[in-house]
């Protein structure tokens, strides 16, 4: 009986997860000429020393071998023609609360738990019955987000959290992939992938797991805990369990992710001079109205305003200034970010990059803003 009872309550849940995020955003978002071409979003590989990784790549430089952590020497190597951006986490993290906003509207009862900047998890068991099948609602939920942000994703469904992330690895990019519900189906979806598809099972776990000749799914099905045991040791059942696609844990939502500071940053694409004070001033007051607007959103104040200046040079200083009292006025915030600015400009270097932050944050109303909570 008690079998029975697991078996009808069984859940749909979803995974969410951005197709080539950073890379993306700068795609679709911040630079729409860079679309359909080969994107890295890391140092550039021509200037400076050519230190650093690529953060992510977009699916055409997939194309030619390119991915995430390869030197940014090696990828430019692969593909001169790249296109190498720096790229800005603020835009990230913009894009993420949006796509955050539009995934909840379909959680049941709003249940998101946000896994990292571009992925989460949704509760949809209940409103999977408004539509004819859970396919239909993943390709109503990817066609949102796509409306609303202008951002692709990959969309794994299954009975449970574990499952549906590795489905949302199988098809990438604009993905769907369902899982069904019943645990033989779930078993034959497993057996044939390779153990590191696992959440948890790294590079060491996977050599260990190698060593005794086990290299898929399939093959810990066909053990015995008891002979899984010796070679995991404490982490036997756990793996047991991810191999059969066994996950009870519940889907809790995140809870309000308080934000510490608002930034916005440019990098010019040519170096602008310490005289060309129409640009800088015009780049301060669109990245202070961009902030302010922020401010306004979330119901923020701020108490400490920091300019970031980075040089042609490749150097680079924050200066900061922190009021006595907190204020939301973008006035203020302007006026604080010039004079800190003129106060840091040197005569002998042009200006790479120019950036904005407010920190010291607290609530209007003495509270984390709505927009906060995921
Ligand atoms: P991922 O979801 O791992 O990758 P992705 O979204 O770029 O591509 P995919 O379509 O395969 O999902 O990571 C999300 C973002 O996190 C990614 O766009 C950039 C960032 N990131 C890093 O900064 N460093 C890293 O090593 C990785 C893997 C990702
Ligand atoms: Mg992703």
């Amino acid at each position: 009986d008690e079998a029975v009872l697991v078996f009808s309550m069984t859940r749909w849940v979803m995974h969410v997860d951005m197709d080539a995020f950073y890379a993306s955003v700068e795609q679709y978002r911040v630079h729409p000429e860079y679309r359909g071409l080969p994107v890295c979003v890391g140092h550039d590989p021509k200037s400076g020393n050519g230190r650093g990784v690529v953060l992510t790549a977009s699916y055409e430089a997939r194309g030619f071998g390119i991915h995430s952590g390869m030197p940014v020497t090696q990828a430019y190597r692969l593909c001169p023609e790249a296109v190498f951006v720096r790229g800005s986490f603020s835009n990230y993290l913009e894009a993420s609360d949006e796509v955050m906003t539009v995934v909840k509207e379909f959680a049941d009862g709003g249940k998101v738990r946000r896994a990292s900047i571009d992925e989460a998890y949704i509760e949809v068991t209940q409103k999977v019955s408004e539509y004819s099948g859970p396919k239909e609602l993943a390709s109503k939920i990817q066609q949102s987000i796509w409306d609303q942000t202008k951002l692709p994703c990959s969309i794994g469904i299954a009975p449970n959290m574990a499952v549906a992330k590795i489905a949302t690895g199988m098809k990438k990019p604009m993905g769907i992939t369902l899982v069904p519900q019943n645990p033989e189906s779930v078993a034959q979806f497993l057996a044939p992938l390779a153990v590191s598809v696992i959440n948890g099972v790294g590079r060491v776990t996977t050599k260990q797991l190698n060593k005794f000749g086990i290299n898929t799914l399939g093959q810990i099905q066909q053990m015995s805990l008891d002979e899984l045991q010796p070679i995991m040791r404490k982490g036997a059942k756990w793996l047991y369990d991810c191999a059969w696609g066994i996950d009870d844990r519940p889907l809790i939502s995140s809870g309000p992710r308080i934000r510490k500071s608002i930034s916005k940053d440019r990098t010019f694409l040519e170096d602008i001079e310490p005289t060309e004070y129409d640009i800088l001033h015009e780049t301060l007051n669109k990245i202070c109205t961009r902030i302010g607007q922020t401010l306004q959103a979330k119901a923020l104040h701020f108490r400490t305003v920091t300019i970031k200046l980075r040089f042609s040079d490749f150097s680079t200083i924050q200066r900061s200034r922190t009021l006595n009292g907190s204020t939301s006025n973008q006035q203020t915030l302007c006026k604080i970010a010039k004079d800190i600015f003129e106060e840091n400009l040197r005569p002998d270097q042009s200006i790479r990059l120019l950036g904005i932050k407010v920190s010291n944050l607290t609530s209007r109303k003495g509270q984390a803003s709505l927009s906060d909570y995921f």
